[in-house]
């Protein structure tokens, strides 16, 4: 591809000109196909490649079978993958700060317009290499999924299966932890091995969870972060009707954030009708429940690297 580019830039007489060749990007998502958090990537795919011919296509090579989810970073990385989907949480390896994405109050359009997108993107290149292309999730939530009742914050005597999404909060809530790509989950919960999963308020039905789930705990805490990111090299070999066609697509996708409350409401009612039960923490558990998660949320950011974590907090809870 860049032979392609750079010869349309020499032709044109200008660096990386509007009319650079059409450009195939190869795609994969963290989350199998048509499940819940590839929904708006695919949808972002299918917007690029109906307003970009001639200029970009996206050709999805495949999901977590093709690519195992905590790997996705590490092939955007290296430009194995050019353009993914995947939660910051599945890349913590090359930058264990972007963890700190689930913690954000605000929107991404609020982060656009604050300058937090600005440092976001930076830490992304310069951490691993990749563009930071934006964000949905905004508005969902994560909860604690179980088999077994809880009557309170405590979490000890269960074994959870977490991501970095849920490990600071649910460590210091005393739950015995698990580290799983979603694929597992199912299989996890059918043996017997976990007695409960962390997951968003959206998609425990989608890969039959619903099947060995009782009870969701609320209240949800956090923000989910799906996020398209890019391989820096091939981001910067781009002309600029490309780069602006990539930015519009994925603007258009956020605005579809607006969409969760709506979903999440949904959501609740088709977890109710197959069989789960709500668990509500009231009070000082509810407390508990909420100020360790944002505690120990931000607690883990700042052991990271202090002074990210305070440009972070600054403008992602603004
Ligand atoms: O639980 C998970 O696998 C996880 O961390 C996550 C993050 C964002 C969306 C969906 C799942």
């Amino acid at each position: 591809m860049k032979r392609v580019l750079v010869c349309a830039a020499l032709m044109a007489g200008t660096a990386l000109s509007a009319h650079a060749e059409e450009v195939t990007l190869r795609g994969a998502s963290a989350f199998a196909s048509g499940t819940t958090f590839d929904r708006p990537f695919q949808a972002f795919v299918e917007w690029i490649n109906e307003n970009g011919e001639g200029v970009l296509q996206i050709n999805v090579v495949g999901g977590p079978e093709a690519v195992p989810p905590f790997e996705v970073g590490n092939a955007v990385s290296s430009g194995v993958i050019d353009i993914a989907n995947v939660t910051a949480a599945f890349y913590t390896n090359l930058l264990p700060e972007g963890d700190a994405l689930k913690l954000a109050t605000n929107t991404i359009q609020d982060q656009r317009e604050n300058g937090c997108y600005e440092l976001v993107d930076q830490l992304h290149q310069e951490a691993m290499n990749v563009k930071y292309l934006g964000r949905t999730g905004d508005g969902i939530p994560f909860h604690l999924y179980l088999t077994k009742p809880i009557d309170s914050a405590d979490l000890s005597g269960l074994t959870i299966r977490t991501t970095p999404v849920y490990q600071a909060m649910f460590e210091s809530l005393g739950g015995n932890l698990v580290r799983t790509a979603p694929g597992e989950v199912y299989t996890a919960l059918e043996r017997g091995t976990i007695d409960g999963y962390g997951w968003p308020a959206q998609g425990v039905l989608d890969l039959g969870w619903d099947e060995q789930t009782k009870y969701r705990v609320d209240p949800g805490f956090y923000q989910v972060d799906v996020d398209l990111i890019m391989n820096l090299d091939t981001w910067n070999e781009l002309g600029e009707e490309q780069k602006y066609l990539l930015q519009r697509g994925i603007k258009w996708i956020e605005t579809r954030n607006a969409e969760n409350e709506q979903i999440n409401a949904e959501e609740r009612e088709k977890q109710a009708q197959a069989g789960i039960e709500t668990i509500t923490l009231e009070g000082e558990e509810r407390e508990k429940w909420l100020t360790a998660a944002q505690e120990e949320g931000w607690a883990a950011i700042e052991k990271i690297d202090a002074e990210n974590a305070e440009k972070l907090r600054a403008c992602l809870t603004d």
